[in-house]
């Protein structure tokens, strides 16, 4: 239950959103992979390390704003790629989009987005985007949905490498959970698919013969700046940085993919030691708090991405909701950073963090 007074933080959200999702969408946006442990430790990592904050410093003027990959942004936090968002609300991500302009940050449209990237370019045309990819096996599709949002403003390509099959959910196999036809989904319509259809069939339209030949020739497909995404390891980092990424997003899919595989905070290090600062390394995973977002930047993130939060904030309030989970998560962000003896978000190093003692 929600204290009377209403929602204070993304778990009164996202205990929000359970009460009034169906059971099928909120499963698929709660979910994970087989036991769901990697979902679970995603969100514990952040307690396995600890501020260490610095005292009497001057805090006067200390603000969030920053930049990624050039792009401008009020505050180290984007808004990650959610799939099927008029599952969570009937404005979906047009609603999103309008709160991410508002918040003045980046949201990253997925391509399975229930509305196409002109649609939510159009809802918002002030907002910075970027476009997540997936490459289909019919490349004529994979390249117009890149032209597509080229054109339509957005601003680097997302290319997301950890899902060449679909992790194995069983939460939406219990709840047999399909994207309903009154929802239609337009990269699956462009793939030659229209009808109601589970995530697995979905993917079944995306190339597993995916690889790094194929990172340099999306690289090169557009002007845009690629962002890999996905990254675990340092030896995949290195590669990213040597076949034409921009940045890198640390990431194992909100665990929602291999499941047993490390918390993203707990990659973000070696990932952040192998590209020497060549490419900018972003992380997704188990981001809830202001706190969490410090100790991320502390570790080397220039930045955070948050799905759920948002689509927990979708869910209960529509673009109101999303512009309180924003708003909640820059207030706990500021005053973190200035409790930790901050007053930007490049000024916060690798020595305000340490391990947790066991
Ligand atoms: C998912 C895909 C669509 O995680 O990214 O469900």
């Amino acid at each position: 239950m929600v204290p009377a007074g209403g929602p204070v933080n993304v778990s009164d959200y996202e205990r929000l959103a359970e009460e009034c999702l169906e059971p099928g969408p909120y499963g698929y946006f709660a979910g994970g992979a087989w036991d769901e442990v990697t979902l679970r430790d995603n969100v514990r990592a952040f307690e396995r390390w600890q501020l260490r904050p610095r005292v009497l410093v001057d805090l006067t003027g200390a603000a969030l704003d920053t930049t990624v990959l050039g792009t401008p942004v009020s505050m180290p936090i984007l808004l990650g790629p959610a799939a099927f968002q008029r599952l969570a609300h009937p404005d979906g991500e047009l609603a999103t989009a309008r709160a991410a302009a508002a918040a003045g940050t980046v949201m990253c449209l997925s391509t399975f987005a229930t509305l196409s990237a002109a649609d939510v370019a159009a809802a918002a045309p002030d907002g910075r985007r970027w476009f997540q990819l997936y490459v289909f096996k019919d490349r004529g599709v994979t390249r117009s949905l890149v032209d597509q949002a080229a054109d339509a403003g957005y601003e680097a390509i997302v290319v997301t490498v950890d899902a060449p099959f679909l992790g194995r959910r069983e939460r939406d196999i219990r709840n047999a959970f399909t994207v309903p036809d009154d929802i239609p989904v337009p990269s699956w319509e462009a793939g030659g698919r229209g009808e109601e259809a589970t995530v697995f069939e979905m993917f079944e339209l995306i190339d597993e013969g995916l690889d790094w030949r194929d990172v340099e020739e999306l690289a090169s497909l557009s002007d845009l700046p690629l962002v890999v995404k996905g990254i675990l390891t340092d030896d995949d980092a290195r590669l990213a940085a040597d076949n034409g990424a921009a940045a890198v997003v640390v990431s194992n899919h909100g665990g929602r993919q291999l499941d047993g595989v490390p918390a993203a905070l707990d990659a973000l290090p070696e990932v952040v030691e192998a590209v020497e600062s060549r490419v900018e390394v972003l992380v997704d995973g188990g981001v809830r708090r202001g706190t969490d977002v410090v100790k991320a930047l502390a570790l080397g993130a220039r930045a955070v991405l948050v799905a759920r939060p948002f689509v927990w904030g979708l869910a209960v309030d529509g673009e109101a909701g999303v512009r309180r989970v924003l708003e909640l998560l820059r207030e706990e962000t500021l005053l973190a950073l200035v409790l930790a003896g901050c007053t930007t978000p490049a000024g916060v190093t690798r020595a305000h963090v340490q391990r947790a003692p066991r």
